[in-house]
Protein backbone atom coordinates (compact mmCIF):
# COMPACT_ATOMS: atom_id res chain seq x y z
CA UNK A 1 0.00 0.00 0.00
CA UNK A 2 1.48 3.56 -1.12
CA UNK A 3 0.96 5.67 1.47
CA UNK A 4 0.64 9.23 0.28
CA UNK A 5 -2.33 8.31 -2.15
CA UNK A 6 -5.45 8.83 -0.78
CA UNK A 7 -8.01 5.68 0.01
CA UNK A 8 -11.09 4.73 -1.68
CA UNK A 9 -13.73 2.15 -0.78
CA UNK A 10 -16.61 1.08 -2.38
CA UNK A 11 -18.72 -1.87 -2.93
CA UNK A 12 -21.55 -4.01 -4.53
CA UNK A 13 -24.10 -6.64 -3.21
CA UNK A 14 -24.33 -9.93 -5.04
CA UNK A 15 -27.82 -9.39 -4.52
CA UNK A 16 -28.19 -10.63 -8.52
CA UNK A 17 -26.82 -10.09 -11.82
CA UNK A 18 -24.97 -6.54 -12.48
CA UNK A 19 -26.65 -4.30 -14.82
CA UNK A 20 -25.51 -1.73 -16.50
CA UNK A 21 -27.05 0.80 -13.70
CA UNK A 22 -24.03 -0.53 -10.85
CA UNK A 23 -21.16 -0.22 -13.65
CA UNK A 24 -21.89 3.35 -14.95
CA UNK A 25 -22.81 4.41 -11.77
CA UNK A 26 -20.14 2.76 -10.09
CA UNK A 27 -17.62 -0.17 -11.27
CA UNK A 28 -16.51 2.47 -14.16
CA UNK A 29 -15.44 4.67 -11.97
CA UNK A 30 -13.56 2.27 -9.82
CA UNK A 31 -11.44 1.14 -12.64
CA UNK A 32 -10.86 4.57 -13.35
CA UNK A 33 -9.94 5.48 -9.92
CA UNK A 34 -7.89 2.64 -8.97
CA UNK A 35 -3.79 4.05 -10.60
CA UNK A 36 -4.54 6.88 -8.63
CA UNK A 37 -5.63 6.04 -5.28
CA UNK A 38 -5.51 3.11 -3.02
CA UNK A 39 -8.93 1.23 -3.46
CA UNK A 40 -10.49 -1.31 -1.52
CA UNK A 41 -13.23 -3.29 -3.72
CA UNK A 42 -15.66 -5.46 -1.68
CA UNK A 43 -18.06 -7.82 -2.33
CA UNK A 44 -20.90 -6.83 0.13
CA UNK A 45 -22.38 -9.80 1.00
CA UNK A 46 -22.95 -9.56 4.51
CA UNK A 47 -25.30 -6.71 3.49
CA UNK A 48 -26.94 -9.01 0.79
CA UNK A 49 -28.49 -11.34 3.60
CA UNK A 50 -30.67 -8.06 4.25
CA UNK A 51 -33.10 -9.43 2.02
CA UNK A 52 -33.86 -13.44 1.41
CA UNK A 53 -31.27 -15.06 -0.51
CA UNK A 54 -31.26 -18.48 -1.42
CA UNK A 55 -27.88 -20.03 -0.03
CA UNK A 56 -26.36 -21.79 -3.09
CA UNK A 57 -27.31 -18.77 -4.97
CA UNK A 58 -25.34 -16.32 -2.87
CA UNK A 59 -22.39 -18.42 -3.14
CA UNK A 60 -22.44 -18.57 -6.73
CA UNK A 61 -23.42 -14.79 -7.29
CA UNK A 62 -20.68 -13.70 -4.75
CA UNK A 63 -17.63 -15.74 -6.88
CA UNK A 64 -19.75 -14.28 -10.28
CA UNK A 65 -19.77 -10.84 -8.56
CA UNK A 66 -15.72 -11.02 -7.24
CA UNK A 67 -15.07 -11.71 -11.48
CA UNK A 68 -17.30 -9.45 -12.70
CA UNK A 69 -15.24 -6.66 -10.82
CA UNK A 70 -12.51 -8.02 -12.68
CA UNK A 71 -13.33 -8.55 -16.00
CA UNK A 72 -14.79 -4.87 -15.95
CA UNK A 73 -11.10 -4.00 -15.60
CA UNK A 74 -10.22 -4.39 -12.17
CA UNK A 75 -7.25 -5.56 -11.07
CA UNK A 76 -6.57 -7.16 -8.25
CA UNK A 77 -2.44 -6.43 -8.28
CA UNK A 78 -3.46 -2.72 -7.89
CA UNK A 79 -6.33 -3.01 -5.48
CA UNK A 80 -7.25 -5.16 -2.12
CA UNK A 81 -10.46 -6.92 -3.93
CA UNK A 82 -12.01 -8.98 -0.96
CA UNK A 83 -15.45 -10.62 0.27
CA UNK A 84 -16.61 -8.70 3.39
CA UNK A 85 -17.64 -11.74 5.64
CA UNK A 86 -13.94 -12.68 5.29
CA UNK A 87 -13.02 -9.49 7.33
CA UNK A 88 -15.27 -9.77 10.60
CA UNK A 89 -13.59 -6.77 11.90
CA UNK A 90 -17.20 -5.44 9.43
CA UNK A 91 -19.69 -6.79 11.85
CA UNK A 92 -17.12 -6.06 14.91
CA UNK A 93 -16.84 -2.34 14.30
CA UNK A 94 -20.62 -2.02 13.05
CA UNK A 95 -21.61 -3.33 16.70
CA UNK A 96 -19.42 -0.16 18.12
CA UNK A 97 -20.92 2.24 15.83
CA UNK A 98 -24.70 1.24 16.12
CA UNK A 99 -24.05 2.71 19.80
CA UNK A 100 -23.23 5.98 18.12
CA UNK A 101 -26.27 5.67 15.95
CA UNK A 102 -29.45 7.39 16.24
CA UNK A 103 -32.97 5.19 15.97
CA UNK A 104 -34.01 8.23 14.40
CA UNK A 105 -31.14 8.98 11.66
CA UNK A 106 -31.90 5.11 10.75
CA UNK A 107 -35.71 5.53 10.25
CA UNK A 108 -35.23 8.32 8.06
CA UNK A 109 -32.81 6.48 5.93
CA UNK A 110 -35.23 6.33 2.14
CA UNK A 111 -33.59 2.85 1.02
CA UNK A 112 -34.73 1.29 4.33
CA UNK A 113 -38.35 3.18 3.77
CA UNK A 114 -38.51 1.63 0.59
CA UNK A 115 -37.29 -2.02 1.06
CA UNK A 116 -39.53 -2.12 3.15
CA UNK A 117 -42.37 -1.29 1.33
CA UNK A 118 -40.98 -3.47 -1.69
CA UNK A 119 -39.69 -6.98 1.14
CA UNK A 120 -42.94 -5.67 3.43
CA UNK A 121 -43.10 -9.50 4.73
CA UNK A 122 -39.27 -9.42 6.13
CA UNK A 123 -38.84 -6.01 7.35
CA UNK A 124 -35.72 -7.71 9.71
CA UNK A 125 -33.05 -5.65 12.32
CA UNK A 126 -30.89 -6.18 9.28
CA UNK A 127 -32.54 -3.76 6.70
CA UNK A 128 -32.79 -1.16 9.37
CA UNK A 129 -29.39 -1.23 10.31
CA UNK A 130 -27.50 -1.71 6.86
CA UNK A 131 -26.38 1.92 6.90
CA UNK A 132 -24.18 1.18 9.94
CA UNK A 133 -22.77 -2.26 8.45
CA UNK A 134 -22.03 0.39 5.32
CA UNK A 135 -20.08 2.56 8.13
CA UNK A 136 -18.33 0.04 9.02
CA UNK A 137 -17.07 -0.54 5.66
CA UNK A 138 -15.47 2.65 4.83
CA UNK A 139 -14.60 3.76 8.37
CA UNK A 140 -12.59 0.93 8.89
CA UNK A 141 -10.65 1.87 6.08
CA UNK A 142 -10.20 5.84 6.66
CA UNK A 143 -11.25 6.11 2.81
CA UNK A 144 -11.29 9.49 1.94
CA UNK A 145 -13.22 8.85 -1.29
CA UNK A 146 -16.58 6.57 -1.70
CA UNK A 147 -17.76 6.26 -5.65
CA UNK A 148 -21.00 5.28 -5.84
CA UNK A 149 -24.67 5.51 -7.48
CA UNK A 150 -26.40 8.76 -6.10
CA UNK A 151 -29.23 6.48 -4.31
CA UNK A 152 -26.04 6.19 -1.75
CA UNK A 153 -25.42 9.68 -0.85
CA UNK A 154 -27.83 9.43 2.14
CA UNK A 155 -25.74 6.66 3.80
CA UNK A 156 -22.39 8.47 2.95
CA UNK A 157 -23.93 11.71 4.97
CA UNK A 158 -25.08 9.22 7.20
CA UNK A 159 -20.90 7.69 8.00
CA UNK A 160 -19.96 11.14 7.68
CA UNK A 161 -22.16 12.18 10.91
CA UNK A 162 -21.54 9.09 12.75
CA UNK A 163 -17.61 9.27 12.15
CA UNK A 164 -17.67 13.12 13.48
CA UNK A 165 -19.48 12.19 16.41
CA UNK A 166 -17.45 9.09 17.20
CA UNK A 167 -14.17 11.77 16.96
CA UNK A 168 -15.84 14.25 19.16
CA UNK A 169 -17.64 11.77 21.73
CA UNK A 170 -13.58 10.07 22.27
CA UNK A 171 -11.07 11.47 20.00
CA UNK A 172 -9.95 11.84 16.27
CA UNK A 173 -10.10 8.24 15.13
CA UNK A 174 -11.53 8.12 11.71
CA UNK A 175 -11.58 10.03 8.36
CA UNK A 176 -14.76 11.76 7.51
CA UNK A 177 -15.63 10.10 3.84
CA UNK A 178 -16.45 12.21 0.74
CA UNK A 179 -19.25 10.95 -1.66
CA UNK A 180 -17.90 10.59 -5.07
CA UNK A 181 -20.73 10.54 -7.84
CA UNK A 182 -20.23 11.81 -11.31
CA UNK A 183 -22.64 13.67 -13.05
CA UNK A 184 -23.66 11.44 -16.02
CA UNK A 185 -24.74 8.20 -14.87
CA UNK A 186 -25.33 8.85 -11.53
CA UNK A 187 -29.00 7.47 -11.53
CA UNK A 188 -29.71 5.26 -14.70
CA UNK A 189 -32.89 4.53 -15.01
CA UNK A 190 -35.32 0.90 -15.62
CA UNK A 191 -36.24 0.37 -19.48
CA UNK A 192 -39.44 -0.88 -18.32
CA UNK A 193 -40.19 2.55 -16.11
CA UNK A 194 -37.61 5.68 -17.22
CA UNK A 195 -38.93 7.36 -13.81
CA UNK A 196 -37.58 4.48 -11.47
CA UNK A 197 -34.23 3.12 -10.86
CA UNK A 198 -32.27 0.76 -13.08
CA UNK A 199 -32.12 -2.20 -10.06
CA UNK A 200 -30.50 -5.50 -10.21
CA UNK A 201 -32.81 -7.25 -8.33
CA UNK A 202 -36.03 -5.96 -10.38
CA UNK A 203 -37.94 -9.19 -11.50
CA UNK A 204 -38.82 -7.87 -14.69
CA UNK A 205 -35.90 -8.94 -17.03
CA UNK A 206 -36.76 -5.79 -19.09
CA UNK A 207 -36.31 -3.52 -16.70
CA UNK A 208 -32.22 -4.11 -17.04
CA UNK A 209 -29.18 -5.02 -19.18
CA UNK A 210 -27.36 -7.59 -17.04
CA UNK A 211 -23.28 -7.32 -17.82
CA UNK A 212 -23.73 -10.81 -18.73
CA UNK A 213 -26.45 -10.58 -21.32
CA UNK A 214 -26.32 -11.66 -25.10
CA UNK A 215 -26.39 -9.77 -27.87
CA UNK A 216 -29.65 -10.61 -28.92
CA UNK A 217 -31.04 -9.77 -25.56
CA UNK A 218 -29.77 -6.13 -25.27
CA UNK A 219 -30.72 -5.35 -28.77
CA UNK A 220 -34.22 -7.07 -27.77
CA UNK A 221 -34.36 -5.25 -24.35
CA UNK A 222 -33.49 -1.67 -25.97
CA UNK A 223 -36.22 -1.70 -28.83
CA UNK A 224 -38.89 -2.43 -25.86
CA UNK A 225 -37.63 0.20 -23.84
CA UNK A 226 -40.28 2.70 -22.68
CA UNK A 227 -39.99 6.08 -24.17
CA UNK A 228 -42.19 9.35 -24.61
CA UNK A 229 -44.46 9.58 -28.13
CA UNK A 230 -42.31 12.42 -29.72
CA UNK A 231 -39.63 10.56 -31.56
CA UNK A 232 -37.42 13.27 -31.49
CA UNK A 233 -33.89 12.34 -30.43
CA UNK A 234 -33.37 15.43 -27.98
CA UNK A 235 -32.21 15.45 -24.58
CA UNK A 236 -35.00 17.24 -22.00
CA UNK A 237 -35.45 15.81 -18.05
CA UNK A 238 -38.79 15.80 -18.55
CA UNK A 239 -38.70 12.76 -21.16
CA UNK A 240 -36.64 10.30 -18.86
CA UNK A 241 -37.45 7.47 -21.20
CA UNK A 242 -35.58 9.16 -24.12
CA UNK A 243 -32.71 11.10 -21.40
CA UNK A 244 -31.53 7.85 -20.01
CA UNK A 245 -31.23 6.02 -23.54
CA UNK A 246 -28.96 9.57 -24.33
CA UNK A 247 -26.95 9.05 -21.16
CA UNK A 248 -26.49 5.24 -21.95
CA UNK A 249 -25.23 5.88 -25.15
CA UNK A 250 -22.99 8.31 -24.30
CA UNK A 251 -21.25 6.27 -22.14
CA UNK A 252 -21.06 3.33 -24.25
CA UNK A 253 -19.81 5.23 -27.33
CA UNK A 254 -18.21 8.60 -26.11
CA UNK A 255 -20.58 10.77 -27.82
CA UNK A 256 -21.74 14.07 -26.50
CA UNK A 257 -25.53 14.70 -26.05
CA UNK A 258 -24.89 17.37 -29.02
CA UNK A 259 -23.21 14.96 -31.02
CA UNK A 260 -25.76 12.22 -30.74
CA UNK A 261 -28.89 14.75 -31.00
CA UNK A 262 -27.19 15.94 -34.47
CA UNK A 263 -26.64 11.68 -35.27
CA UNK A 264 -30.07 10.90 -34.91
CA UNK A 265 -31.46 14.27 -36.39
CA UNK A 266 -34.88 13.82 -39.19
CA UNK A 267 -34.46 9.98 -37.83
CA UNK A 268 -37.07 7.97 -35.25
CA UNK A 269 -36.81 6.08 -32.34
CA UNK A 270 -36.28 2.91 -34.06
CA UNK A 271 -32.85 3.47 -35.03
CA UNK A 272 -31.86 5.23 -32.02
CA UNK A 273 -32.87 2.13 -29.91
CA UNK A 274 -30.94 -0.19 -32.13
CA UNK A 275 -27.96 2.28 -32.17
CA UNK A 276 -28.05 2.22 -28.14
CA UNK A 277 -28.31 -1.47 -28.32
CA UNK A 278 -25.38 -2.46 -30.40
CA UNK A 279 -22.87 0.24 -28.43
CA UNK A 280 -23.80 -1.22 -25.37
CA UNK A 281 -23.53 -4.82 -26.82
CA UNK A 282 -20.08 -4.04 -28.35
CA UNK A 283 -18.59 -2.54 -24.56
CA UNK A 284 -20.24 -5.33 -23.00
CA UNK A 285 -18.58 -8.51 -25.03
CA UNK A 286 -15.63 -7.36 -24.16
CA UNK A 287 -16.28 -8.35 -20.13
CA UNK A 288 -18.27 -10.98 -21.34
CA UNK A 289 -15.18 -13.09 -22.84
CA UNK A 290 -13.12 -11.86 -19.43
CA UNK A 291 -15.69 -13.01 -17.85
CA UNK A 292 -16.69 -16.14 -18.87
CA UNK A 293 -12.46 -16.82 -18.56
CA UNK A 294 -12.35 -16.07 -15.21
CA UNK A 295 -15.49 -17.42 -13.91
CA UNK A 296 -13.49 -21.09 -15.30
CA UNK A 297 -10.94 -20.56 -12.63
CA UNK A 298 -11.94 -20.97 -9.51
CA UNK A 299 -8.08 -21.87 -8.30
CA UNK A 300 -7.30 -18.20 -9.11
CA UNK A 301 -10.60 -16.53 -7.91
CA UNK A 302 -10.11 -18.15 -4.52
CA UNK A 303 -6.17 -17.00 -4.56
CA UNK A 304 -7.84 -13.79 -5.46
CA UNK A 305 -10.31 -13.80 -2.30
CA UNK A 306 -7.48 -15.21 0.06
CA UNK A 307 -4.82 -12.58 -0.45
CA UNK A 308 -7.79 -9.41 -0.77
CA UNK A 309 -8.62 -10.43 2.33
CA UNK A 310 -5.46 -10.87 3.96
CA UNK A 311 -4.23 -7.31 2.89
CA UNK A 312 -8.02 -5.50 4.13
CA UNK A 313 -7.77 -7.87 7.55
CA UNK A 314 -4.53 -6.01 8.18
CA UNK A 315 -5.76 -2.29 8.18
CA UNK A 316 -9.30 -3.35 9.32
CA UNK A 317 -7.66 -4.84 12.43
CA UNK A 318 -5.47 -1.95 12.81
CA UNK A 319 -8.51 0.50 13.27
CA UNK A 320 -10.89 -1.76 14.90
CA UNK A 321 -8.44 -2.32 17.77
CA UNK A 322 -8.00 1.82 17.97
CA UNK A 323 -11.91 1.82 18.34
CA UNK A 324 -12.15 -0.77 21.37
CA UNK A 325 -9.13 1.04 23.08
CA UNK A 326 -10.84 4.33 22.62
CA UNK A 327 -14.33 3.11 24.01
CA UNK A 328 -12.64 1.34 27.29
CA UNK A 329 -12.67 -2.54 26.09
CA UNK A 330 -10.07 -4.40 28.24
CA UNK A 331 -7.49 -5.49 25.90
CA UNK A 332 -7.80 -9.35 25.65
CA UNK A 333 -4.99 -11.41 27.42
CA UNK A 334 -3.16 -13.65 24.97
P1 LIG B 1 -30.45 -4.09 -5.40
O1 LIG B 1 -31.39 -4.11 -6.56
O2 LIG B 1 -30.11 -5.45 -4.88
O3 LIG B 1 -30.84 -3.12 -4.32
P2 LIG B 1 -28.68 -2.34 -6.84
O4 LIG B 1 -28.77 -2.67 -8.28
O5 LIG B 1 -29.37 -1.11 -6.38
O6 LIG B 1 -29.09 -3.58 -5.98
P3 LIG B 1 -26.20 -2.22 -5.26
O7 LIG B 1 -25.40 -3.44 -5.07
O8 LIG B 1 -27.04 -1.82 -4.12
O9 LIG B 1 -27.12 -2.29 -6.57
O10 LIG B 1 -25.25 -1.03 -5.69
C1 LIG B 1 -23.93 -1.12 -6.14
C2 LIG B 1 -23.50 0.24 -6.66
O11 LIG B 1 -24.18 0.54 -7.88
C3 LIG B 1 -23.84 1.41 -5.71
O12 LIG B 1 -22.77 2.31 -5.73
C4 LIG B 1 -25.06 2.02 -6.31
O13 LIG B 1 -25.18 3.40 -5.99
C5 LIG B 1 -24.81 1.82 -7.78
N1 LIG B 1 -26.06 1.77 -8.54
C6 LIG B 1 -27.05 0.86 -8.40
N2 LIG B 1 -28.05 1.08 -9.26
C7 LIG B 1 -27.69 2.18 -9.99
C8 LIG B 1 -28.30 2.91 -11.04
N3 LIG B 1 -29.48 2.55 -11.53
N4 LIG B 1 -27.64 3.98 -11.56
C9 LIG B 1 -26.44 4.33 -11.08
N5 LIG B 1 -25.80 3.68 -10.08
C10 LIG B 1 -26.41 2.62 -9.54
N1 LIG C 1 -25.07 0.06 0.22
C1 LIG C 1 -24.47 -0.07 -1.06
C2 LIG C 1 -23.46 -1.18 -1.14
C3 LIG C 1 -22.39 -0.92 -0.14
C4 LIG C 1 -21.39 0.08 -0.22
C5 LIG C 1 -20.62 -0.07 0.96
C6 LIG C 1 -21.09 1.06 -1.14
C7 LIG C 1 -22.20 -1.59 1.02
N2 LIG C 1 -21.12 -1.08 1.69
C8 LIG C 1 -19.56 0.80 1.24
C9 LIG C 1 -20.02 1.91 -0.86
C10 LIG C 1 -19.27 1.77 0.31
C11 LIG C 1 -25.61 -0.28 -2.01
O1 LIG C 1 -26.63 -0.73 -1.65
N3 LIG C 1 -25.43 0.09 -3.19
Amino acid sequence: MEENKKIIFSGAQPSGKLSIGNYIGALKNWVDLQDEYNCFYCVVDMHAITVKQDPAELRRRTLETLAIYMACGIDPEKVTLFVQSHVPAHAELSWVLGCSTMFGELSRMTQFKDKSKKYSQNINAGLFTYPVLMAADILLYNADLVPVGIDQKQHIELARNIAERFNGQYSPTFTVPEPYITKAGAKIMSLADPTKKMSKSDPNPNANINLLDTKDEIIKKFKKAVTDSDALVKYDVDRPGIANLMTIYSVFSGKTFDEIEREFEGKGYGDFKLAVGEACADSLSVIRDRFDALIKDKAYLESVMKEGSEKAARVAYKTLSKVYRKVGFVPPVR
